[in-house]
C-alpha cells in the first residue's frame, strides 16, 4: 500500500511519497515537481494537469484553474465572482453550486467544482501510481486552514469519487510544521520551555501565519491567521494592469478584450515578477501579442512594488492576529519559517523580517515541505507504514454553535450552545446531553458567520435523532449525543446512546462524590457537555484513537488491585449505557447515489481518454512504421527484396503516409493496427530475409570463435 502527501495548491500540486528511507517528492509525466491545478476539456479527452497547461490559450473556454477555491462554494458567493477573474472558462451555477460550463467531446456539459476537483485528483493519483509502480489509495491532503465544513466536504467528497481515501485534510501551516518537527531530535522534553515556530505560507492566492509549539514527540498549533486574498496572483494581477494601460498608450491595443492576449501577458508578468524577486530590472517581451503588434516593457523591482504597496501594506496584519491570539509577543518566537512560492519576494521577506526584528529561516524546502508533511501524516496514520509517532494538536478556527427546538416538557431549556469554541483543540468530541421522550432534531452551524469566507452558508447540517421514548418510569430518556470535529475538520454527530441512571458498587475513589446527575434535570437539560478527549489524548494517530477505551483499561487494573486489599465498597448513582439511538444526517456531503454515479462518470472518463491517448499511440506507431520502411527499403533491406518486392513495398507505403493525413488522420485504435497489418504483410517477409542473414552470419562468427 501506498502513502502519499498531496500539497493541492491553487496555482500548482506537489506529490510526496513515503519510502523506506524517507519521503520523497516525485515528478510527473514531463518530469516536473509540481503539476499545474488545472483541468481542461479538447474535442476528444480531458487535459488534467500539465496538458491543460499546454493546451491552455489555444482552450481558453474550456480550462479552468482555481479548483480548490471554488469547491464546496454556492454560486451567488461573491467571492466565486473573485475567482472568475482568474478563471478563463465561464462559472455557472448548477442546483445552486458553482461550477463551470465547457466543451467537452463537442457538446457543452457542466461540472460542479466538486466534480472538476476529482477529475484533477484521478491525475493526482494516476501520476502517483505511475511513479510508485503501485495502486494509490491512502493520501493526506493539504487545505487552507480558513476552509469551512462544506469547503472541506466538497474535497472529501471529490477524493471519494477519484476513488481516494483520504486519510487525513490537513491545513497547510500544520503540515508544514509536521514536516519541520518529525525530523528534529532535539525538541524540548517535559518542563522545558516549548520551541515556538512561526510557519508564514504565502501562495499563489492567500497568505497564512500559524503558530506552533513543539515538543519531543507533538506539536501544537497555538494560533493561525490568515488573508484569504494574499499571494503570488495579486503581484501577478497588478503588474497585467499597469502592462495592460502602457499598451494601451504605446501600442494603441486593448488587451482586455483578448483573452489569449490577457493570458499571454499573465504568463509574462509571473516570469516578470520572479526575475525581479532576483534582479533590480526585467524586461517584458511577446511577438505579436494581438493585431500583429509587438510588444516590449521594462520594470524595476521598486516600480512593482509601488504597484502592490496597498498589499505590502497588510503584509503584517495576519502576524499581528496570530500573535495576539497565541497571547505571544515577538520575542517569544524563537523561530520564524518560511513556505510558499511567494515568500521569495524580498519585500515580503524584508516586512515579515522587521515584524518579528529576527533573522527567517529557510530550513524547509518553501515549494515542497507542505507535501512532504502530508506524506508524513499519511505515514502516521497508515497501517503499513512504521514511523515514530507525533501527536499533532491542530485548532478550531471557527466557533461550532448547536440548536434545537425547545423540549415541550422543559419549558426553561436553553436553546442553543457553542459545543467547539475558536482557539479550541482540533480534532476533539464532546458529548451533548439532551432530556427528551421523543424524537427530536439538532442542528448545527457556525456560531460566527462573519468570519467565514465570502457568503458561505453557516449551516452545517441536521441531526435527526430516532427512538427516543419515554423511560420505563414513563421519565425522560437520557439521550447523549458524540459530536465530533474530526481529523479533517469536519463536523458530525457520529454516535447516540441512551444511559440510565443506576445505583451500582464501585469501590471508593481517592477524590470526592460526583453526583452531578442527582436533582432536577430540566434545569441542565442539553447544558451538559463533556470534553471527551483532552489535548494528551486527541487522536492525532490511529494509535491513541481510543482514548475512552485506554482510560477504561487503566481503571480496571486500578480496581483489580484495589480488590486485592479488599477495598470500601460504596454504592454509587452511575449513568448506564442501556441502549443506541439512530442518529440521521443531513450535511453539505453529496449523498451515496450522487457519489456512485459521479464515480461511475470518473471511470467512463478515464476509460475515453485512456482510449484517445493509446489511439494516438498506435497513429505514431503507424506514422514511424511507414518512415522507417521507406527508409530501410533503399538501405538495409535493399538487398532482400526483389524489384517488384520494393515497389510493391512503396506504393503501399505511399498510400498509407496520404491516408494517415487525410481520412486516417482520425480513425480508431484497431484500424491503425490493421493498416500496420497491411504493410506488415508486404515487408515482413523482407526484413525476415535480413534478420536471417544476420543470424547466421551471427552463428559463423561464433563457430569461428568456438574453433
Ligand atoms: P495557494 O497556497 O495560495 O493555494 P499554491 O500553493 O499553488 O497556492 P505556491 O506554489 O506556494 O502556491 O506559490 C506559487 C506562487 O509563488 C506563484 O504566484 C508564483 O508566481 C510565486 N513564485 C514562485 N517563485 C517565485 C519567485 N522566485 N519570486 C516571486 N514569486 C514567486
Ligand atoms: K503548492
Ligand atoms: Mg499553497
Amino acid at each position: 500500500m501506498s502513502v502519499v502527501g498531496v500539497d493541492f495548491g491553487t496555482l500548482n500540486t506537489v506529490i510526496a511519497v513515503a519510502r523506506n528511507r524517507g519521503v520523497d517528492v516525485i515528478t510527473n509525466e514531463v518530469s516536473n515537481r509540481a503539476t499545474p491545478s488545472l483541468v481542461g476539456f479538447g474535442p476528444k479527452a480531458r487535459y488534467l494537469g500539465e496538458p491543460a497547461k499546454t493546451q491552455e490559450i489555444s482552450n481558453l473556454k474550456n480550462t479552468v484553474g482555481s479548483l480548490k477555491r471554488l469547491a464546496g462554494r454556492s454560486f451567488n458567493d461573491p467571492e466565486v465572482q473573485i475567482e472568475q477573474e482568474y478563471v478563463s472558462a465561464p462559472l455557472v451555477d448548477i442546483n445552486g453550486q458553482v461550477g463551470a460550463e465547457v466543451t467537452y467531446k463537442g457538446e457543452k456539459v457542466k461540472y460542479t467544482a466538486t466534480q472538476l476537483v476529482s477529475m484533477y485528483l484521478s491525475k493526482i493519483k494516476a501520476t502517483a501510481s505511475a511513479e510508485l509502480k503501485l495502486p494509490v489509495s491512502d493520501m493526506v491532503m493539504s487545505v487552507p486552514a480558513w476552509f469551512t465544513d462544506s469547503q472541506r466536504r466538497s474535497l472529501m467528497d471529490a477524493a471519494e469519487i477519484a476513488g481516494l481515501k483520504l486519510l487525513r485534510l490537513m491545513n497547510d501551516t500544520t503540515a508544514a510544521a509536521l514536516g519541520y518537527g518529525i525530523t528534529k531530535l532535539d525538541l524540548p522534553t517535559g518542563e522545558e520551555k516549548p520551541r515556538r515556530v512561526a510557519f508564514i505560507d504565502i501562495g499563489h492566492s492567500n497568505y497564512t501565519c500559524s503558530i506552533v509549539e513543539f515538543r519531543k514527540g507533538e506539536l501544537s498549533v497555538k494560533s493561525t491567521a490568515y488573508d484569504r486574498h494574499f499571494g503570488g496572483r495579486d503581484f501577478d494581477k497588478a503588474l497585467v494592469e499597469h502592462f495592460a494601460t502602457e499598451f494601451k498608450e504605446k501600442y494603441k491595443i486593448d488587451i482586455k478584450t483578448n483573452g489569449k492576449a490577457m493570458v499571454r501577458v499573465q504568463a509574462a508578468a509571473e516570469k516578470m515578477k520572479k526575475i525581479l524577486s532576483a534582479n533590480q530590472q526585467a524586461p517584458l517581451n511577446i511577438e505579436s501579442l494581438m493585431n500583429d503588434v509587438d510588444v516590449s516593457g521594462m520594470m524595476s523591482r521598486q516600480e512593482l512594488e509601488a504597484l502592490v504597496d496597498p498589499l505590502l501594506k497588510r503584509a503584517h496584519i495576519p502576524l499581528e492576529q496570530a500573535l495576539a491570539e497565541a497571547k505571544l509577543n515577538v520575542e517569544d518566537i524563537d523561530i520564524i519559517e518560511l513556505v510558499g512560492g511567494c515568500t521569495r519576494v524580498p519585500a515580503l521577506k524584508e516586512r515579515i523580517q522587521t515584524f518579528f526584528g529576527k533573522t527567517l529561516s529557510f530550513t524547509l524546502n518553501q515549494d515542497e515541505a507542505i507535501a512532504r508533511g502530508c506524506a508524513f501524516s499519511c505515514a502516521i496514520l497508515s497501517p503499513v507504514f512504521r514511523v515514530r509517532d507525533f501527536a499533532i494538536h491542530d485548532i478550531v478556527n471557527y466557533p461550532i454553535e448547536f440548536t434545537w427546538e425547545k423540549s415541550p416538557d422543559i419549558p426553561d431549556e436553553d436553546t442553543s450552545l457553542t459545543v467547539f469554541n475558536r482557539g479550541g483543540v482540533m480534532p476533539s468530541t464532546k458529548i451533548l446531553t439532551f432530556y427528551r421522550k421523543e424524537n427530536f432534531n439538532l442542528e448545527a452551524k457556525y456560531g460566527k458567520p462573519e468570519l467565514l469566507p465570502g457568503k458561505i452558508n453557516p449551516w452545517i447540517g441536521q441531526f435527526s435523532v430516532k427512538n427516543v421514548k419515554p423511560d420505563s418510569k414513563d421519565d425522560f430518556m437520557i439521550c447523549k449525543l458524540k459530536a465530533r470535529l474530526n481529523l479533517h475538520g469536519i463536523l458530525n454527530v457520529e454516535q447516540g446512546y441512551f444511559v440510565e441512571d443506576m445505583e451500582v458498587e464501585e469501590a471508593i475513589p481517592e477524590e470526592k462524590d460526583a453526583d452531578k446527575n442527582d436533582g432536577d434535570h430540566c434545569k441542565r437539560a442539553a447544558n451538559e457537555l463533556e470534553d471527551l478527549e483532552r489535548r494528551s489524548a486527541s487522536d492525532s494517530s490511529t494509535k491513541c484513537r481510543s482514548p475512552i477505551v485506554t482510560s477504561l483499561t487503566a481503571e480496571f487494573k486500578a480496581m483489580d488491585t484495589d480488590a486485592a486489599e479488599k477495598p470500601k465498597i460504596r454504592k454509587v448513582k452511575k449513568q448506564v449505557r442501556k441502549g443506541d439511538l439512530p442518529v440521521v444526517p443531513a450535511t453539505g456531503s453529496l449523498d451515496d447515489q450522487s457519489k456512485t454515479s459521479a464515480a461511475e462518470a470518473e471511470f467512463d472518463m478515464i476509460m475515453s481518454d485512456k482510449l484517445v491517448a493509446d489511439t494516438e499511440d498506435k497513429k505514431n506507431e503507424l506514422e514511424t512504421y511507414i518512415y522507417d520502411m521507406r527508409n530501410k527499403i533503399d538501405d538495409t533491406y535493399a538487398e532482400f527484396a526483389s524489384e517488384p518486392e520494393k515497389e510493391k513495398l512503396k506504393a503501399k507505403l505511399e498510400t498509407a503516409e496520404d491516408w494517415l493525413y487525410d481520412e486516417g488522420e482520425d480513425a480508431t485504435k484497431a484500424v491503425y493496427s490493421a493498416k500496420m497489418d497491411e504493410i506488415r504483410a508486404i515487408a515482413g517477409p523482407i526484413a525476415q530475409r535480413y534478420f536471417d542473414k544476420i543470424e547466421s552470419e551471427r552463428q559463423a562468427a561464433q563457430a569461428i570463435a568456438d574453433a
